[in-house]
């Protein structure tokens, strides 16, 4: 697909937002794809969850989006995988995981409506959201078994059409998204597990490490004044109050059981265009 010129994108913190795009879980949320071989999650269970992590989002000062759950697709409640967005942008992505491809064509009306361009990643290759972290200074692409090589270039690509600078780096082994073991916690501060931060990757940026077994802990979610944080680890919490930030802590049991992390379940963007819905 030909993408038409895209605006640049002007913001540069990677924590401000004032808007997300979420989506319900759907019941197939039980048959979502799983690394291990623990029980499936509890439905109900993960709409609790789910309804506490929009709450979580609205008293952080987002407007949320609430799309409708999508049965066809178990794994749709992770929308950031589908898609990256920006202030007035965003990018179709190319989901790595053969269950998960038809997610983007799935959300590609909801993005239109809410951003004045949508860039459709091109070529053959693979890239889930969940391997992008945007530090607020540059796009860090993770190669992971969901995003390949040729995925990555191809959203190189794109992100310099919103003048954008991407590189391509690498996810530890065995571990699902480069953003699984990291978050951004601040202008030059990135929370990381120790497995990710010996790649140097972060060596331009100041790294808070998560302990020893609380490495799922690194996919916090920074937004605005607060960090959303799993309530499963009381070590990460401490060491991040200690550092003075205000931790919301969010149930995780059964959500986890799909390897969802937090940052994997909405879509957030500060809205920055006037010519934007
Ligand atoms: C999957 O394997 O695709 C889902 N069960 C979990 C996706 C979590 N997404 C993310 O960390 N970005």
């Amino acid at each position: 697909m030909t993408n038409a010129p895209a605006k640049p994108v002007n913001n540069t913190c990677a924590y401000r937002f004032n808007r997300a795009i979420v989506r319900s879980p759907s019941r197939s949320v039980v048959n979502g794809l799983r690394a291990g071989d623990g029980s499936p999650p509890d439905y109900e269970g993960v709409t609790r969850e789910h309804a506490a992590y929009i709450e979580a989002l609205r008293a952080a000062g987002l407007g949320v989006s609430v799309l409708g759950p999508l049965e066809a697709f178990p794994d749709s409640v992770f929308v950031e995988d589908p898609a990256l967005v920006f202030g007035h942008a965003a990018i179709l992505l190319r989901p790595g995981a053969a269950s998960r491809f038809g997610e983007s064509a799935a959300i590609e009306a909801d993005l239109r409506s809410h951003f004045v361009d949508v860039i459709a990643l091109d070529g053959d290759g693979f890239a889930d959201g969940g391997d992008v972290l945007w530090t607020g200074r540059e796009v860090m692409i993770g190669l992971s078994d969901r995003t390949d090589e040729r995925g990555a270039q191809a959203l190189c690509a794109a992100l310099a059409t919103l003048g954008l600078a991407a590189k391509v780096v690498c996810t530890p082994a065995g571990v699902l998204h480069f953003k699984s073991d990291c978050s951004v916690l601040g202008d030059r501060r990135i929370l990381a597990t120790r497995r990710l931060a010996a790649s140097g990757v972060f060596d331009a940026y100041e790294v808070v490490l998560v302990p020893e077994g609380e490495e799922a802990a690194a996919n916090a979610l920074r937004i605005n004044d607060r960090v959303l944080l799993s309530d499963s680890f009381p070590t990460t919490r401490k060491r991040l109050e200690a550092l003075g930030f205000d931790v919301v802590l969010l149930a995780t049991r059964e959500i986890q059981k799909v390897d969802a992390g937090l940052s994997c379940m909405s879509l957030r963007y500060l809205h920055d265009s006037p010519d934007a819905n």
